[in-house]
């Protein structure tokens, strides 16, 4: 399919989507996330891609909903706010983590309201040393959506959410490592770079374990011990039928490097 809003290639096991609409900074249509939504869809099916990276195409990564599809200025009437959120948001939230590959986001500049919870929906969020994280939504009357009221307590505790979500303040990509938020800053001159070696080394792994684990980790999210216990029994099994399992094991016991084939 051809896309309008979104850049995406594919190279060495890694499918790069790129938010693409730099004017307004990168902000959500339904038309941009149907096709982020499709490009998800896309790499789900294709065995040949390993691992996925998302960033933003110019200063931003994402400004969240496009407030003039929101509130059209020339008053034709706008999408219902729950039909915004359900068509545009939770399904690309849904994708990403039902996705059984790892998801590397690598946040180039501000991630605002929904773009920074599309953001921390992912596996393994790189950002540029300019780069912030602003949950808008509480400087519109809104509260936070896009997964925000699941992930961000449980990435930084909830007295931190609530002080991000109320006040909305722009947070820098150091304090945000730093709270647990992200996995790593990166200087801005090296982060698609950076971003890309980490996509491609999660794309040599056994991607069916990674798929397994954030499987297993999705539901530990909602699960007590004994269930997560059980569950990581199951997975655990799964796992161990894998091509990639036979490798790993043939290659520790032949003093060798294993090559996994992500099956
Ligand atoms: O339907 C629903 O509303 C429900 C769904 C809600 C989900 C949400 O995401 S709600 C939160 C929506 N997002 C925001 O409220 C953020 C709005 N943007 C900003 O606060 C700031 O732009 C930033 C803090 C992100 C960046 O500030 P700055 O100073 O670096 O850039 P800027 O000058 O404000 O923006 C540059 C351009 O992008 C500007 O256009 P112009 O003047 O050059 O023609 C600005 O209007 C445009 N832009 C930025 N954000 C949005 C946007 N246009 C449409 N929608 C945006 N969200």
């Amino acid at each position: 399919m051809p896309y309008q809003y979104i850049l995406f290639d594919a190279e060495q096991g890694v499918a790069t989507i790129t938010l693409n609409r730099p004017d307004v900074l990168n902000s959500f249509t339904m038309p941009m996330a149907a096709e982020l939504q499709h490009a998800l869809r896309a790499t789900a099916e294709d065995d040949a891609i390993r691992a996925v990276l998302l960033t933003g195409a110019g200063r931003a990564f994402c400004a969240g909903q496009d407030l003039a599809e929101a509130a059209p200025a020339d008053g034709t009437p706008a999408p219902p706010i729950a039909e915004i959120v359900r068509m545009t948001y939770n399904p690309s939230v849904r994708a990403i983590r039902a996705l059984e590959k790892p998801v590397v986001c690598a946040v180039n500049g501000v991630a605002a309201g929904a773009g920074a919870n599309l953001a921390l929906a992912c596996d393994v969020v790189l950002a540029a040393d300019t780069a912030s994280f602003v949950q808008a939504f509480s400087k519109i009357g809104l509260i936070p959506d896009t997964g925000g009221t699941f992930f961000l307590p449980r990435l930084v505790g909830l007295a931190r959410a609530t002080a991000l979500a109320f006040f909305g303040d722009k947070l820098p990509a150091a304090e945000a490592q730093a709270m647990g938020m992200i996995y790593r800053v990166v200087e801005q001159a090296r982060l698609l770079d950076e971003a890309r070696a980490v996509a491609r080394r999660l794309a040599t792994l056994p991607t069916r374990g990674l798929g397994l684990t954030k499987r297993a980790f999705n539901q530990s999210l909602a699960n007590d011990l004994d269930a997560q216990l059980e569950v990581e029994a199951e997975l655990q099994s799964e796992a161990a039928q894998t091509a990639d399992f036979a490798e790993g094991v043939r290659a520790f016991l032949e003093k060798r490097q294993p090559t996994f084939a992500g099956r």
